[in-house]
């Protein structure tokens, strides 16, 4: 029996990222089949040599190595219930966005029938996908890891997280947490120092170095998290980290707190549970601990 995608690829979605991994596919060489729910979209990869079979069932018995990069959980198993059972013996790579428990339900769906399940979680915009800036998480099936990596690198660089379905998409959303966090909290600054005319992009040039700085920081909290020790010497405690008056200077100038008031909510609730002395990290504790009554 061949190897999965030996043989070609077939690539299911054609939006932005699923056409930049076709491409990405025709301009190494690979033999490529595309389908899309709206087929017009697969014209412009069709004359970029492409197959488009006439209908789905065509397209993902075309290769044994299927890769879906479709809207959203619900999207996939719209697209794949019908053909699923024509599938049986090959691998199924699944780009699409999905929260980690999804992504375990697929697999576990995908092995009722017959087929190897890897997901993966892009880490990069269309443009960036076959430049060296470009990085995909992978976990799940390691057999298709290891059989299909040649095509994956074509795309980005590949990481491969371990067995469990979910691992790729739980790191992909833990990073994108703290980055949504950090822009919001950049747009609030630009925010308050947009209420005295000063500009974003001002604020931008000014900002971007500090908080690059900051994330040095990271390494720090993280030893203290992991060691599980908040009182260890050298950290910032939740007393001097008090942001009651970033909250007021907001309100000063007219803006919305949102941000910074989040923060000092999960400080208010360490320091009233008697956790005041001790150091910033002990935020994680009020995070992992889920609910606003559970502070340990
Ligand atoms: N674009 C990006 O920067 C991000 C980077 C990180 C990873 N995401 C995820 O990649 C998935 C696809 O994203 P996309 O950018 O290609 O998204 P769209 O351009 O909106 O295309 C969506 C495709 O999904 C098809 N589709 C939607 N719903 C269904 C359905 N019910 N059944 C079948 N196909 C469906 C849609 O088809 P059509 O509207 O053209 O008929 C597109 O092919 C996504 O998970 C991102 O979170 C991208």
């Amino acid at each position: 029996m061949t190897t999965p995608g030996s043989t070609g690829v077939t690539v299911l979605g054609l939006g932005a990222m699923g056409s930049a991994l076709a491409v990405a596919l025709l301009d190494a060489g690979h033999p490529t089949t595309v389908w899309n729910r709206t087929p017009a979209r697969a014209a412009a990869l069709s004359a970029r040599g492409a197959t488009t079979p006439s209908d789905l069932a065509g397209a993902v018995t075309a290769h044994r190595l299927v890769v879906a990069c479709l809207l959203d959980h619900a999207s996939v198993h719209e697209t794949l219930d019908p053909v699923i059972g024509a599938m049986r013996g090959s691998a199924l790579v699944n780009l699409t966005t999905t929260t980690p428990n999804e992504a375990r339900e697929l697999a576990e769906w995908a092995a009722r029938h017959g087929v190897d399940y890897l997901d993966g979680a892009i880490m990069a915009t269309p443009p960036m996908i076959g430049t060296a800036e470009a990085s995909i998480l992978y976990s799940g099936s390691a057999e298709v890891f290891d059989a299909v990596r040649p095509v994956l690198d074509r795309w980005a660089t590949s990481t491969y997280d371990g067995a469990d379905s979910g691992l790729a998409s739980l790191y992909d959303l833990a990073m994108l947490s703290g980055m949504y966090t950090m822009f919001a909290g950049f747009l609030h600054g630009a925010a308050m120092v947009g209420s005295v005319g000063i500009t974003a992009t001002e604020f931008a040039a000014r900002a971007t170095p500090f908080l690059s700085a900051m994330t040095a920081g990271f390494a720090h909290d993280a030893a203290v998290v992991d060691g599980g020790d908040y009182t260890v010497p050298g950290q910032q405690s939740l007393d001097f980290s008090d942001l009651g008056h970033i909250v007021r200077a907001s309100e000063e100038q007219g803006v919305d707190p949102a941000p910074v008031a989040a923060v000092q909510e999960l400080i208010g609730r360490q320091r009233a549970a008697g956790h005041g002395a001790e150091g910033f990290a002990r935020l994680y504790e009020s995070l992992r601990a889920g609910r606003a009554e559970a502070v340990r």
